[in-house]
């Protein structure tokens, strides 16, 4: 894939209220949806955050820990709520006449003890070559050795950036980009400057790591060249302006 490949993630606070099960920020979607259609991207693959219709699921049911294979109740629970949320932002995306098509990550993602040890991108490759956007989201997959865990949509991107040799990564999350020390936004970090951030673990109903989980997941993807940039996607006019390559305030990630 190579040349050209961009990939998008939409924070799951972006577009949902986070702190509440399975509220919308129906205004955000609406207008993420119409910059995404604004910008006509060629070869973008979008991903998106549980949010609210993900994370308090997956709270709830963490009581069965790494058992869930006992409880196949909390396992459909998340994945359909999850594919709920994906099903409202891919049929927004075709009304603003986007040709999405959604791929839900647990039909084929195999984790080997929460990481990824198998997706098949074949597909994704295809679509992208004939004009659709393929929207993928974080998910409950098939561990091998934990029967099922979460994988965040911020593995996601990190993993399909590095095997389709991506060319641009952004995550817009719902705040200005990574708040350093001194409280301002970093314009960059590096493996060199990472350790000096007290990142804020927030009250914020998160199971899979927050901001320090972006961080380190884009650190690693950077290890392989590919840099990446955390933007607030929730400001009028970033994401149409990321995807057209313009500058926007924002804390690259590079090596
Ligand atoms: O919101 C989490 O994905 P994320 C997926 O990208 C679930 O971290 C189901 C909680």
């Amino acid at each position: 894939m190579g040349k050209g490949l961009t990939i998008l993630k939409i924070g799951g606070s972006v577009i949902t209220c986070k702190n509440d099960e399975k509220r919308l920020r129906e205004d955000t979607i609406n207008q993420v949806v119409r910059e995404i259609a604004d910008a006509r991207t060629d070869h973008l693959i979008l991903v998106h955050g549980a949010g609210s219709f993900g994370h308090p699921q997956a709270a709830k049911h963490s009581e069965f820990g790494e058992d869930l294979v006992k409880n196949a109740f909390a396992v459909f629970d998340i994945n359909t709520t999850v594919m709920e949320l994906n099903t409202i932002l891919v049929s927004s995306m075709i009304s603003q006449g986007l040709p999405a098509v959604a791929l839900h990550p647990m039909n084929f993602t195999i984790l080997e003890d929460g990481r990824i040890y198998s997706m098949m991108t074949t597909q994704i490759e295809e679509m992208l070559d004939k004009g659709f956007v393929p929207v993928l989201h974080g998910d409950i997959v098939f561990d091998r050795k934990k029967g099922y865990a979460i994988l965040s949509g911020d593995q996601i991107v990190t993993y399909l950036a590095r095997d389709l040799q991506a060319q641009r990564v952004g995550l817009g999350v719902d705040v200005d980009g990574v708040i350093g020390s001194d409280g301002s936004v970093m314009e960059v970090i590096t493996p060199q400057n990472v350790d000096e951030i007290i990142f804020d673990k927030g009250a914020d109903l998160d199971v899979t790591g927050a901001m320090e989980g972006k961080v380190r997941e884009l650190l690693e993807l950077a290890s392989y060249g590919i840099s990446s940039c955390i933007f607030n996607g929730t400001k009028k006019g970033y994401i149409r302006r990321w995807l057209k390559g313009e500058k926007i305030p924002s804390t690259i990630i590079s090596e």
